[in-house]
C-alpha cells in the first residue's frame, strides 16, 4: 500500500544508474512459513557516469525484513545504512564492490501475485515490471543487466522440482528431507526477467534442432492432472522457434526452453529468460476443455514469450517508458505468426476488431497516453492495449512503408546492433532508417502524441481530364496533456474499383506508369490531395486496406456502396469492413428509431447481402461468419457519442432477431452441413475446422432466437454428443441466453457437475452466465459469487466473472439504478487490498462515465468517488481513479 504521496515518474528524467551489478549470486531457502534470500552482488561504479565522485548507492527494496548486510565482507550496522519503506540507501567508499544481504520474506501470503508468491502449493515469481525489489535489494530498473547464479534449496516431497533461468549446473541433497539445485543464466539480463518456480510438477520434454543445428531440450511443466493438456502448447512452441528461424533468422540460445503453467497469475504470461510462467489458460488445451479460441490463444501466447527472447530479452528496455519496444514489436511478430499459421484475414479481422472497440475506446478516455508514455505514476498500469495494440499497429505501419524486405534489414541491423544493450523506441527507428537510407522523423509522432487521428476523405471526378482526386483531412482530437497535435504520416493502403469490380491500374498525376490496382499512399499533412490520372468512369475508393493506418477513416459511403464493396473488393479485410459500415448504418438507423419511440423497421438490404453470404458456398466459410457477425454493443458504444445502452441493445437484438427469421432456411441448411461434418469428424485444431466451427457456432446463434422446438432439440444433440468444448460452450451459451429455463437450467448443472474439477473450463462456465444480457444479470452474478469453485484470489476467477459482467454485459451492468456500478466498485475495494494489479484493471469500464448519459455518468462518478474516499488505496487503484475523475 501507498503510504507517501504517489510520485510522478518521467521520462524526461531519466539518467542512467550511477553503479551496474556485473555479478549476481542468489540463494532461496524456502519454507512454508517464511522464505530466506540471500544476495551477492558484484557491483561497480557505471563508466558512463564516472565524475571522480562515489554517490550514495540507493536500492530498490520492499516488503522486505533485512537479516543481515555486508559490504566486502564488512559487516554493516543500522548506523551504516539508511532504510525506508521503499529503499535501502549507503554509501560505497570504493568504485567497486561486493555486497552480500540477507532477507526474509512471505510469499506464502503475498496475495498480490508479485515478487515470489505461492499458486496452490507451488512456489513461483513474477518481477516484471518492478516486482523483483519485493525479493531482494537491488538495482530494479530494465538498463542494470547481469549475469545471475540461482541456487534454490526445499523440501524434497513437497517440491521436487526447482527450476531457474539458464542451465542446470549442479544440484544435491541436503539434510532434513530438503534438496537444492543451481542454475546458471549465462546471458546478461536486468532484474525483470527473473524466475524461479518450485513444485510437484510433471513435465512433457521434446527436442528442437536449430537452424545451426544445436540440439535444444524442450520442457512443459504442469501439475500432474494437467499432463493430458500440453501437447498443443509444445507444438505452439516449435512452430514458433521454427518460424523465428525463417522469417527473422532468430535462433534460440540456450541448451534448454522451459515453460511452467501456474493457475494464480495476473496476466497470460511472462517471457523470463529460459523459464517462462504461464497463466494455466495461456497453456493447457486439448479438444474436451478447450475452445478453439482458447487452441488459437495458447498458440499466439506460446509464439509472443518465445518472440520475446530476442524482442525483448537479448535487446530489452532501456526504461519502463519504451515498454512499446518490446510489448508492441512481439505484438506484431505474434500476430503475423498466427497470420501464417491461420487466416491471414481472419487474424487481422479480429485483430482490428478488438482494437477498434477496445484500444480507441481507452485512447479517448482518461488514461488515454502515448505509446511511449512521458509520465506515469505505477508502471503496472501501463501494460496497455495502447503500448500493446497499438505500438503493434505503429511497427506494422513501418513494415508496411518500408515493405517486407527493408523491414527485415531494419531488424537484422536492429539486432546486431544492440545486442545484450537496453534500449529506446528511438533505436529501433533509427536502425529501420539506417538500414534503409530513409528518414522517419515525422513519423516518429506515432510513439509521441496519443489519441486516435480521424480521416475524412472526399473525392473528386473530372470526366473530361480523366482524373480522380481524393483529398484527405486530418485531425486529432485532444488528450490529457495534449491539446494540439501535429500531422501524422497515415500511409494509406488503397485500390480504385471500376463498374465490374476489378481494381483499376493506379497512375498519380507526375507518374510516367500505372504501378499496379492495389498501392500505399502517404498522408503526410494536415490536408492533402492525391490525383489518379487515365480514369475514364467515375471509380469506387476502396480505402485503408486491412486497416493500414490505427485512424478513424470517414467516407461518405452509401448503402449499395458498401453491398458493392462487399461483394468485390479485391481485398477480404475492406469485404468484411464494408459489411461492417453497412451494419452500423442500419443499426445506428433502428437506434434513432428507439430512441424516438418509433417501431424498428430493418433496411432489408442487410438481410440481402447475408442471404447471399450464406447462399454461396464457394466463399470461405471463417469469412462468411465473420461477415454474420454484427458489430458489438462495445463497438457501438464505442462509435457513439453519448452511448445509449438500452438502446444499443433494443436495435442490435431487433436485427438479430430480423436476420434469424428472414433466413430461417439459409441458417439451417449451414448449420445442419457442419454440425454433420463435426459429427463424422474428430476434432482437429486447425483453421480449417475453426471455421467450420465458427461458422455452425453462429449460425446456431442465430436460429435459436426463433424459439423453434426443432432448434432447441438441435441444440441439445450438440451440447450433449459433441466432442469439443467449443460445440459444448455455444450450445451451452444460446442455451443461457435462451428462455427454455428447465432445459438451462439442466445444461448449466450437468455441465458443472461433469467440469468441477477443472478450474479452467468453470471459468467458461461463469463467464457465459456473466454475459447472459436477459434481465435480473447482476442478481445472477451476485449468487455466482458464493459458488464453490469461485474465489475473489484467482484473477482468471475475477475476468470470468466480474470482468465479463461488466465489459461484456453492457445492459446488466449499466443498468439505471447504478446497481452494477455499485458492484463494482465494491469488489475494486476489496480487491485493492488483496491483489492492486487486478483492482486496477477491473476498474476500466468506470473510467468510460463521459460516454454516457447524465444520470449515469452521476452514478459513474460517485462510485469512483467512493473507491477514491475508501481508505489506503494502491499506486495502482489510486491513478486510474483519480485520472479519471479529473
Ligand atoms: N511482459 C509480460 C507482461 C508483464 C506485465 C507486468 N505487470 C507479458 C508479455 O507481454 O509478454
Ligand atoms: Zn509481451
Amino acid at each position: 500500500m501507498r503510504t507517501e504521496q504517489p510520485k510522478v515518474i518521467h521520462l524526461k528524467d531519466y539518467q542512467a544508474p550511477d553503479y551496474l551489478i556485473d555479478e549476481t549470486t542468489l540463494t532461496f531457502e524456502l519454507h512454508e512459513d517464511h522464505t530466506l534470500v540471500h544476495a551477492q552482488l558484484v557491483m561497480r561504479r557505471n563508466p558512463e557516469r564516472a565524475d571522480g565522485s562515489l554517490p550514495a548507492l540507493v536500492l530498490d527494496g520492499q516488503q522486505l525484513e533485512l537479516l543481515a548486510l555486508s559490504m566486502d565482507d564488512r559487516e554493516l550496522g543500522t548506523a551504516d545504512y539508511q532504510l525506508t519503506d521503499s529503499h535501502l540507501t549507503l554509501q560505497p567508499v570504493s568504485d567497486s564492490f561486493t555486497l552480500d544481504s540477507t532477507v526474509r520474506i512471505h510469499p506464502e501470503s503475498n496475495t498480490a501475485l508479485e515478487g515470489l508468491y505461492k499458486s496452490g502449493s507451488m512456489f513461483c515469481t513474477q518481477c516484471e515490471a518492478e516486482g523483483f525489489r519485493k525479493i531482494t535489494y537491488y538495482l530494479d530498473r530494465p538498463d542494470v543487466m547481469s549475469r545471475f547464479t540461482t541456487t534454490v534449496s526445499a523440501e524434497q516431497h513437497r517440491y521436487p522440482v526447482l527450476l531457474s533461468n539458464g542451465n542446470p549446473v549442479a544440484s544435491g541433497a541436503e539434510e532434513g528431507g530438503r534438496h537444492w539445485a543451481t542454475w546458471e543464466d549465462p546471458f546478461k539480463k536486468p532484474a525483470y526477467l527473473f524466475a524461479l518456480v518450485a513444485g510437484d510438477l510433471w513435465c512433457v520434454e521434446d527436442v528442437f534442432t536449430t537452424m545451426s543445428q544445436r540440439e535444444v531440450t524442450l520442457r512443459i511443466y504442469v501439475e500432474p492432472e494437467n499432463i493430458d493438456k500440453v501437447q498443443h502448447a509444445m507444438d505452439s512452441l516449435k512452430k514458433s522457434m521454427r518460424w523465428d528461424e525463417e522469417v527473422y533468422g532468430r535462433e534460440y540460445d540456450l541448451d534448454i526452453f522451459m515453460i511452467v503453467a501456474v493457475n494464480d497469475f495476473n496476466m497470460g504470461a511472462m517471457e523470463n529468460k529460459g523459464l517462462n510462467i504461464f497463466n494455466s489458460s495461456c497453456v493447457l488445451a486439448r479438444a474436451e476443455t478447450a475452445t478453439d479460441a482458447a487452441h488459437q490463444r495458447v498458440e499466439a501466447v506460446v509464439a509472443h514469450e518465445y518472440f520475446h527472447n530476442w524482442s525483448g530479452n537479448r535487446v530489452t528496455c532501456r526504461d519502463w517508458f519504451q515498454l512499446s519496444l518490446k510489448e508492441g514489436f512481439t505484438v506484431f511478430r505474434d500476430a503475423e505468426f498466427s497470420a501464417d499459421m491461420n487466416s491471414r484475414t481472419v487474424k487481422r479481422i479480429e485483430d482490428v476488431a478488438f482494437l477498434r472497440t477496445n484500444q480507441f475506446a481507452e485512447d479517448a478516455g482518461p488514461m488515454a497516453h502515448p505509446v511511449r508514455p512521458d509520465s506515469f505514476i505505477e508502471i503496472s498500469n501501463f501494460y496497455t492495449l495502447t503500448v500493446y495494440e497499438k505500438g503493434s499497429e505503429v511497427v506494422r505501419m513501418i513494415h508496411t512503408l518500408l515493405g517486407a524486405e527493408g523491414f527485415r534489414k531494419g531488424t537484422d541491423l536492429y539486432f546486431e546492433r544492440h545486442d545484450g544493450q537496453a534500449v529506446t523506441c528511438d533505436d529501433f527507428v533509427k536502425a529501420m532508417e539506417d538500414a534503409n537510407g530513409v528518414d522517419l522523423t515525422q513519423f516518429k509522432r506515432w510513439y509521441s502524441q496519443a489519441g486516435t487521428p480521424r480521416l475524412a476523405v472526399e473525392e473528386a471526378f473530372d470526366a473530361t481530364a480523366r482524373t480522380y482526386s481524393l483529398t484527405f483531412r486530418q485531425s486529432c482530437p485532444a488528450t490529457p496533456g495534449q491539446a494540439e497535435k501535429l500531422p501524422f504520416v497515415i500511409p494509406v493502403e488503397l485500390g480504385l474499383l471500376d463498374a465490374a469490380g476489378n481494381d483499376l491500374p493506379l497512375r498519380l498525376a507526375g507518374e510516367g506508369e500505372a504501378l499496379g490496382g492495389n498501392r500505399v499512399i502517404s498522408v503526410t499533412e494536415a490536408e492533402q490531395t492525391f490525383t489518379f490520372v487515365d480514369i475514364a468512369e467515375k471509380p469506387l475508393p476502396s480505402l485503408l486496406r486491412g486497416l493500414s493506418a490505427p485512424v478513424k477513416l470517414s467516407f461518405p459511403y452509401g448503402r449499395d456502396q458498401l453491398m458493392f464493396l462487399m461483394q468485390h473488393d479485391s481485398d477480404g479485410f475492406n469485404r468484411w469492413d464494408a459489411g461492417q459500415q453497412l451494419s452500423v448504418q442500419v443499426l445506428q438507423e433502428l437506434i434513432g428509431q428507439h430512441q424516438r419511440g418509433e417501431a424498428l423497421v430493418l433496411d432489408t438490404r442487410l438481410l440481402d447481402a447475408f442471404r447471399s453470404l450464406l447462399e454461396d458456398e464457394s466463399l470461405d466459410q471463417a469469412m462468411v461468419a465473420e461477415m454474420l457477425s454484427l458489430p458489438s454493443e462495445a463497438y457501438l458504444t464505442e462509435i457513439s457519442e453519448v452511448a445509449d445502452v438500452d438502446a444499443i441493445h433494443a436495435a442490435r437484438e431487433f436485427a438479430r432477431r430480423s436476420i434469424s427469421d428472414a433466413l430461417f432456411p439459409q441458417l439451417l441448411a449451414r448449420y445442419q452441413a457442419n454440425r454433420a461434418l463435426s459429427r463424422e469428424t474428430p476434432y482437429v485444431a486447425s483453421a480449417e475446422h475453426f471455421a467450420r466451427r465458427t461458422l455452425q457456432n453462429i449460425a446456431l446463434s442465430y436460429l435459436m432466437l426463433s424459439g423453434k422446438a426443432e432448434v432447441l432439440q438441435a441444440c441439445l444433440e450438440q451440447f450433449e454428443a459433441c466432442d469439443n468444448m467449443t460445440e459444448r460452450l455455444t450450445a451451452l451459451s444460446v442455451l443461457v441466453n435462451s428462455g427454455f429455463e428447465d432445459e438451462k437450467a439442466r445444461a448449466l448443472a450437468s455441465f458443472a457437475d461433469h467440469f468441477k474439477d477443472n478450474p479452467l473450463v468453470m471459468d467458461q462456465w461463469f463467464s457465459v452466465q456473466a454475459g447472459s444480457t436477459l434481465p435480473g444479470g447482476l442478481e445472477r452474478v451476485q449468487a455466482l459469487m458464493g459458488h464453490k469453485a469461485f474465489t475473489l484470489k484467482n484473477p482468471n476467477k475475477v475476468r470470468a466473472l466480474i470482468g465479463a459482467f461488466a465489459n461484456q454485459n453492457l445492459v446488466n451492468f449499466h443498468r439505471a439504478d447504478g446497481a452494477g456500478y455499485r458492484f463494482l466498485a465494491d469488489h475494486v475495494i476489496t480487491l485493492n487490498a488483496l491483489n492492486p494489479q487486478i483492482a486496477s484493471r477491473q476498474l476500466a469500464p468506470l473510467t468510460r462515465w463521459r460516454k454516457y448519459d447524465e444520470a449515469r455518468q452521476t452514478l459513474m462518478r460517485a462510485e469512483l468517488e467512493r473507491i477514491l474516499a475508501s481508505g489506503e488505496l494502491s499506486s495502482d487503484v489510486y491513478e486510474v481513479v483519480s485520472k479519471s475523475l479529473a
